[in-house]
């Protein structure tokens, strides 16, 4: 009896927690309501055959409780109920994948209007290229990755020169505008996720992925890795800004094309290009810099700060050892922190601007760059 009463208990809070809840899907922000409603589909589908099931496990668990003297039936078979069962299941099972089909056929068969950008991921960031004014992607292949062309573009692909490289983690979208998202990764799976757009699709080395979305309402929204990549995952993180035209023109007019990124067309001063590398290199995912906690040590008032090491023995973060930090994480590892940092490989021009960044983040005397 008393398990009877726990079954019914745990059918009747789980309705009750559904609805209670305060962990509910954020509000919708793109054309995929037919999303929502598959996942609505499923979902009513399986409550209904979840409480439907413990109740009947409740019921024969106090119908046919041990008795003194009871003894139970044997009926090896019985078809007509097997027919019933076989029936019921088949429409439910039919019930959870036909939506599901129909909207995924949308997903991936993309309007003729559609603009098109490119996100690859990486352990542990985004990057963001889009085709430029011919509207047309040149190629890439690993063999072309370096440090001043981290996507891969062919330099001698015409159609690539005006591709245009997004820095930093923000991608802009047009308001209402249908776009195709194209995702490459560099090393292992990840996954592009806007939990508001209802929209996701992995990342497969060596493949090209895509999907379509129509953006619906302004807004800045998080862009999430949906497919553990490893211990920085969590944090692999970056964001979509859905903007109408006059402001996306503007964002548009400020981000530089593959041929300026060539030419080393970088604007502003050390500090500001190395703020930029940060960004856009994904030093941020584990290197916090308002002095919260982070996977690796911190930025702020780093520079010149005497650093414990794992081996006992002490560092100052002077220069040299932040240069030799990024480019030879494992040669010096500070205690308390664990050693999973890859080598990044950097110009020395790219080093000195890190540095000077690191540096203009420490308030007090700090000692000046030495070279
Ligand atoms: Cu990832």
């Amino acid at each position: 009896m008393a398990f009877a009463i726990i079954l019914v208990a745990i059918v009747v809070a789980s309705v009750l927690f559904h609805f209670l809840s305060p962990w509910q899907a954020t509000p919708l922000a793109s054309n995929w309501g037919s999303i929502d409603t598959t996942i609505t589909i499923t979902f009513v589908i399986t409550a209904i055959f979840f409480v439907l099931i413990v109740l009947f496990v409740a019921y024969c668990v106090y119908k046919f409780r041990a008795r003194p003297g009871g003894r139970s039936k044997y009926e090896p078979e019985n078809k007509k109920l097997e027919w019933w069962l076989i029936g019921i299941t088949t429409v439910g099972i039919c019930g959870l994948l036909a939506p599901g089909l129909v909207v995924y056929n949308d997903f991936v068969n993309v309007p003729a209007e559609a603009d098109e950008f490119e996100a690859v991921g990486e352990q542990w960031r985004w990057s963001y290229r889009l085709p430029g004014a011919d509207k047309q992607f040149g190629k890439s292949s690993v063999a072309n990755m370096n440090v001043d062309n981290p996507l891969g573009l062919d330099p001698r692909d015409p159609a690539g020169q005006d591709d245009v490289m997004v820095s930093g983690h923000q991608l802009h979208l047009l308001l209402d505008q249908p776009v195709k998202a194209l995702l490459r990764s560099k090393d292992v799976l990840h996954d592009f996720y806007v939990p508001e757009f209802r929209a996701k699709m992995d990342l497969i080395p060596s493949q090209i992925t895509y999907f379509w979305f129509t953006p619906t309402v302004l807004g800045t929204f998080d862009i999430l890795c949906a497919e553990y990549c490893g211990i920085g995952h969590y944090n692999m993180r970056g964001q979509v800004v859905v903007e109408d035209r006059e402001s996306y023109q503007q964002w548009l007019s400020e981000q530089p094309t593959f041929a300026q990124t060539l030419t080393g067309g970088t604007v502003g001063g050390l500090i500001a290009q190395g703020e930029k590398l940060a960004a856009s290199r994904g030093c941020l995912a584990c290197h916090s810099i308002d002095g919260s906690s982070s996977l690796g040590p911190g930025w702020l008032d780093l520079f010149g700060r005497e650093e414990s090491l794992h081996d006992g023995t002490q560092a100052i973060a002077d220069a040299d050892y932040l240069k030799e930090s990024i480019t030879d994480p494992a040669a010096k590892i500070v205690a308390g922190y664990p050693a999973v940092m890859a080598a990044y490989p950097f110009s020395p021009e790219q080093l000195d601007s890190l540095v000077a960044y690191i540096q203009s983040l420490s308030s007090g005397d700090a000692p000046t760059v030495k070279e």
